[in-house]
Order: structure tokens, then sequence, then C-alpha cells
């Protein structure tokens, strides 16, 4: 608990709140938001309100501030959780995680980065020549995927548009010697089609915008974004984005994370070839594929269909050619996109065959993954981000209110059960085998015949009628949010949604035809060639039905969880104050609709009633044996238990103290603090003692 901050900012912590009330909780917030203090504790949670302006706090004298120092030490801010996952890592031999959590533009993406900039500071001491370098390109990775994965959308200028997992890796020194990404489900289609306001993704801007005279002349690309109309549309939005500059900023980044000439002028192609695929100028998409402009033309018109032993040629309909080119359009985006992840991981993975094998090699994970979002129209990729957020508000009950409670009535210590909303219901109701909505998306996805968008729908509705979390036009006709009949709405943890089923049975297919597929891997490119390895199989070796896009979603985000529960997780809480991008309006309902979703009261509450720290009784022991003289060197006492015990009582905190079957319970960390104080000193003493015997002056 920061406790030397003035009170005039409010709390520095909600656990001081002198009641636990939502007002209470909510004039606290307001109060620090306004004074310009953007962060505050629950605990070891930081919870972060969007300050919408640039802030003086997170310069290099902010970082020394908070180098090495305890949680409680200094006023609330992302370094010091930074710091505390840093510490847990090199102190304790622990992975950590930072799991930033929040809706659409509540400052996800920038608090990563504020992190990952702060570890780069404070690591590295002695200078090592190949550390600088792993950090350098742990950084410059953010802006090339930022170019590629993230756009203006309605709620953010700058949103994701993809989910994002990076381990960073350290070695014994507690130095980074490495890094990977893992990237989740990109919002492909984006690439073909934006809502009214909003844009594709950064990187077509910026090329039209940015790149030089002669560049864009060899793609045959017009510096006027309005020309081509897959990002027509966004190419009229107003925005704050200097296209021009971030292509360069962009280039140079590439360049230092080490992609080649040819693989950078390979993704600039890319970009063109989507771009003229709606010109019909199927000459220019040959000369940029590096293949022949008939075998273009071919694989846009003609789809190539093993009937038995024959293998034919079949002519789309007007329909299936515009759905192929479109589907094209999308899958070589998200593949140059995954490839450009692929390449970074090569450059940055741990290189090094012996700090692999031997030697200490722990990570801290850093997740910043696609808000919560409501828009106009929601579709299959809202559905998807949406689920991914109730499945991260899961992770933080278990770990966060649930694990807790449970430890205390294991250890037998005594405690009255705090209330929350717990949303596996509504996990359950996306995921659960067969009668989840994936399920009955892929069921339907199945069926033999021509599949609609409405049969997956009426499926919803036999399986889920009574479901408290759905509804549909259908079972709810006089609900006037539910204005089309192909609308159903989700009770999210975070709010209503209305999801129109238009497109989730395509999207959730998600077919390229094969005949792009050879196109692309027969291309004399070979960078291209390398994205699309599938398209060395002939038309009579494809027989596997590939994993639909919500069974691929969905293994992710299981693996992800558990990936994240199986490492000492830490917190950091966003809040978006308004939808103006104010940077003085504290909207009160719309921040008190966020505290109560998040489930922060709770965490409060939990936390007051709980402890800061609990440890088992040997390893206590063995921390603090030294300042009693009733356990240093050894105790007699009958147990550990009872040793610890005589150990807290002759420092005067068992008033702060609660004793479990296995583990003594700290309250508050300023006892922790005290303690950690009395055994430096003491480590000291002995350790000047020991050198006097040493030298034989004693
Ligand atoms: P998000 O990651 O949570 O949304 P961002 O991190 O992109 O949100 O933040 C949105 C915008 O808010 C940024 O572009 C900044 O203009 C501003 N902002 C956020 N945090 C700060 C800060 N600490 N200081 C100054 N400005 C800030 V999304 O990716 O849409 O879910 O999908
Ligand atoms: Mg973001």
């Amino acid at each position: 608990m920061a406790e030397h901050e003035s009170l005039e900012f409010g709390k520095a912590d909600f656990v001081l709140l002198d009641s636990v009330s939502l007002e209470e909780f909510m004039a606290n917030l307001k109060l620090r938001f306004e004074k310009g203090r953007i962060y505050t504790y629950i605990g070891e949670v930081v919870v972060s309100v969007n300050p919408y302006r640039a802030m003086n706090i997170y310069g290099r004298d902010t970082i020394e501030q908070y180098k090495g120092r305890e949680l409680y030490e200094r006023p609330p801010h992302l370094f010091a959780i930074a710091d505390a996952a840093y510490k847990a890592m090199k102190r304790r031999n622990k992975d950590t995680c930072i799991v930033i959590s929040g809706e659409s533009g509540a400052g996800k993406t920038e608090a990563s980065k504020y992190i990952m900039q702060y570890i780069a500071a404070i690591t590295n001491p002695g200078q090592r020549a190949e550390v600088e370098r792993v950090k350098n390109m742990l950084l410059k990775s953010n802006c090339v995927l930022e170019a590629f994965g993230n756009a203006k959308t309605n709620r953010n200028d700058n949103s994701s548009r993809f989910g994002k997992y990076m381990d960073i890796n350290f070695d014994f020194k507690g130095d980074p010697i490495g890094g990977h990404i893992n990237n989740y489900l990109l919002e492909k289609s984006r690439v073909i089609f934006q809502q009214e306001g909003e844009r594709s993704f950064h990187s077509f801007y910026q090329m039209v915008k940015g790149g030089s005279e002669s560049l864009l002349r060899s793609l045959h690309v017009s510096k006027d974004p309005t020309a081509y109309s897959y990002i027509k549309v966004g190419g009229q939005v107003k925005s704050s984005i200097n296209d021009g500059a971030d292509f360069k900023a962009v280039a140079d980044a590439m360049k230092v994370i080490g992609f080649t000439p040819d693989e950078i002028q390979t993704v600039y192609k890319v970009l063109a070839t989507i771009l003229h695929l709606n010109s019909k100028v199927v000459a220019v998409i040959g000369v940029l594929l590096a293949t022949k402009e008939e075998n273009v033309g071919k694989a846009l018109l003609y789809r190539t269909v093993a009937t038995g032993r024959d293998v034919i040629d079949k002519q789309h309909t007007t329909q299936e050619a515009s759905y192929g080119r479109d589907a094209l359009a999308k899958a070589m985006y998200e593949r140059m996109f995954c490839w450009i992840v692929g390449r970074i991981n090569d450059v940055i993975e741990v290189k090094n065959y012996d700090a692999k094998v031997h030697g200490k090699n722990t990570v801290i994970g850093v997740l910043d993954i696609y808000g919560f979002e409501i828009f106009q129209n929601n579709s299959f990729e809202q559905f998807c981000i949406n689920y991914c957020n109730e499945k991260l508000q899961q992770l933080f009950i278990q770990l966060v209110l649930r694990q807790e409670q449970e430890e205390y009535q294991r250890e037998g210590i005594p405690w009255k059960h705090i209330d929350y909303f717990n949303n596996q219901i509504i996990v359950d109701l996306v995921e659960l085998q067969h009668k989840g909505i994936f399920s009955v998306l892929d069921e339907a996805c199945m069926t033999v015949g021509k599949v609609t968008d409405e049969v997956f729908l009426q499926g919803l509705n036999s399986k889920l009628a009574k479901h408290a979390h759905y509804t549909s036009r259908k079972l709810s006709p006089t609900d006037k949010s539910l204005e089309f009949d192909r609308d159903f709405r989700i009770r999210h943890y975070a709010g209503d949604v209305v999801y129109s089923v238009v497109g989730f049975i395509d999207k959730n297919k998600d077919t390229l035809f094969q005949d792009f597929k050879r196109l692309l891997y027969n291309s004399s490119n070979p960078v291209l060639k390398m994205m699309w390895p599938e398209g060395k199989l002939s038309i009579t070796e494809v027989t596997k039905r590939p994993l639909t896009a919500a069974t691929l979603f969905k293994n992710s985000m299981i693996a992800l969880v558990e990936n994240l529960a199986c490492k000492e997780p830490y917190y950091v809480r966003c809040i978006k104050p308004n939808d103006v991008k104010s940077p003085l309006l504290f909207e009160y309902e719309r921040c008190r609709h966020q505290v109560e979703y998040l489930g922060l009261l709770e965490n409060v509450r939990v936390r007051r009633a709980g402890f800061a720290n609990r440890q088992e009784y040997p390893r206590f022991l063995q921390r603090y044996k030294m300042i009693s003289e009733f356990t240093w060197p050894n105790h007699d006492l009958p147990s550990d238990k009872e040793a610890v015990k005589r150990l807290v009582q002759g420092c005067g905190f068992e008033h702060d103290v609660a004793y479990g079957k296995t583990k003594v319970f700290v309250r508050t960390p300023r006892t922790l603090f005290c303690l950690e104080e009395q055994r430096d000193e003491m480590v000291g003493r002995i350790v000047l003692f020991l050198q006097k015997v040493w030298r034989g002056t004693i």
C-alpha cells in the first residue's frame, strides 16, 4: 500500500477506503483521474484509467524511482507491477505473466508497451551486446505488428485487431535473452470491408501515403487510397494518424529486425496485389506475384475439382468468383501477417543453445488482446473477440477471487465468503462440447447440402432456448433491441451484444479454393512461395477437412489460458473514461459499468479481508530465521509452525498475522517490509562477522 502519497490525490490503494462501497470506489477513482493520478492499486492489481493525453510519467527518472523497489514504496504505476513481476521471476525463479485487460480503447496496448520499455530499461547493466540486440528487437517488433495488425475502429484509432501474447526469456542474470510471440486470430474480414468511419489495417494507408514514387510506380499503385475499393471507405476517414511518417518508421524497424530487402519488397507486393484484386488488372497481379498472367486469371475464374478419377476445370459463377477473390485477399493478408510474426520469432527466439539447456531460463509473459467491443454491426469477429474477453475474465475470477478464498478455507483461516458474478456460464455457452455456440456452428457447417446462416440460427434457437444469457428475435419477438430476424443476443459479463448471424457460416468454414494455394506456391518469388507450403499438394491429395475457424480459435484460447494459469499472474485492469477520447471527461456511468463488470469491488473486498502475503512455514523460516534468537541458526521447537509463531511474537507482529495449516499469512505488506529490513540488517551483520573471522581478527 502506497501510504506516502498525499490524501489530496485520494487513496492510492482501494483497499484503504474507509468503507467498501461502489460510491466510495467511484469517488476515489474520479478524484484520482481528475488529479492526473491514472493508476491506483487493489493490492497487487493496478487499475488504470486512460488519460487520453501525454503524461510525463514514463521517463528515465521515473524508471529509476521504481527500479528494485517494493510495490508499496512508490505511488501506483505500471512500472511497479513490471518490477514486481521481474523480481518474482528473478528472486524466486518463477515464470510470471502480466495480463492486461479492459475494453476496446481502455489503454491495454499502450500499457503493454510501457511495461516492455521498463523491463528493457532496467535489465542488462553489463551492456552485453547480444542482450542489447534482443531488447532492441523486442521493442521494434511492436511497431511492425501494429502496422499490420492494428486499424482505426470507431472505438479506437489504433485498435488491436489480433491478440498478442509475448514471452520474454531471461537468463540466470535476469537479462532478456530472447522471446516469442503468439498471435491470435487476426480480424481479416477488415481487408475487404470496413464499417462506416473505420479503416483497413494501417499498413495499406502507410504504403499508399508514405511509399516513394519509384516504389509505388513499380507496384502500379496510385497515391490515392480512395482509388481502391477494398480500402476506399477508410481512405476518406479523417484521423490523427500520420501514415507517411509511420511508413518510414515501420520500414526501418523491419530492417533492424532483419527482414531482407526482398522480404520487405514481397510484403509491399502482397499489399499491392490485394489492392489490385478489385480492379481486374490481372497482368499487374501476375507480375507482382511472379506468376503467369493466365494462371492468375484462371485461378480467379475457374476452380479445379476432382470428380472420381477425373480432374476438371469448373467455371465460377460471378458470385463464386467474387467470393473467391475476397477470400484470396483476406487469406493473403492473414498469411503474410502470420509469416511476419514467424520471421520476428526467428530472430528473437533464444539462440544460445547453452542458455536453453543449462542454467536458469525463466519467462515473463505479457498479454495484450483485443478488448471487449460492441459495434453497430457485430459479427463472427466480435463474437470471437468477446469470447476471448470472457475467458480472461474467467481466469481473473479463478486466480484472484476464487482460489484466494479457497485457500483460506483449505488452511482453516476464518473467512466470510464474498460473492461475485461467475461468468463461467457464458464461457460454457460459447465453448461447451455439443451444446455450446461454437459446436452448433461447426455442426451447421458440416451439414451436407446448402448450409445457410439461418440453419445455424435455428440450431441455436432449438439448443439454447432456455439459456439465461442467450436470446434471439424468434425467442423474444417483442424485444426492440433485436431488430432483424437474423439477430441473436448474448448477455456478456461486460454487457449485452446483439450479433447478426450473417456470414458466420462462411467465416467459420474459411474456405480458400485450392487453386489459389497452388498459384501462390508456384510463384517464382521464394518469399511468397514460403508463405503457402500447402499449395504443394495436388488436387487429388487434398482430402482432409481443415479445422474450422471457431475450433481453431477455441483451442488457441484454451491453450492460452492454461499457459497463463501456470504462471504467477499480475494484473492491469484498464478503464476507458469516456467515448470521445477526452482527457477531461470522467463519464460516471461509463466508468461505473466497467468497475462493476471487471469485478473490482469484489476484488477489493477479497483483498481487504485477505492477506497480502502467504508462505509455507519452512520457507518463511529459511528467509527470516536470522532475525530471532529462537530460530537462529536452528530452532528446537516441536514444529516449524511453532518456530514461526515465536519469531513473529518476538517481532511484535502477531496482530497482523494468521496461522494456517501449512502457511503463515501476513495481512499487510508493511509487516513484510519490516521483516525484510530486519533481515537485510542481520545479513549485513553476519557477513561482517564472517569477514572478521576469515581475516582472523576475531
Ligand atoms: P486498447 O489496446 O485497450 O484498445 P490503446 O492502448 O490502443 O487501447 O489506447 C487507445 C488510445 O488511448 C491510445 O492510442 C492513446 O491515444 C490513448 N492512451 C492509452 N493509454 C495511454 C497513456 N498511458 N497515456 C497517454 N495516452 C494513452 V483495443 O486494442 O481497441 O482493445 O482492441
Ligand atoms: Mg490494443
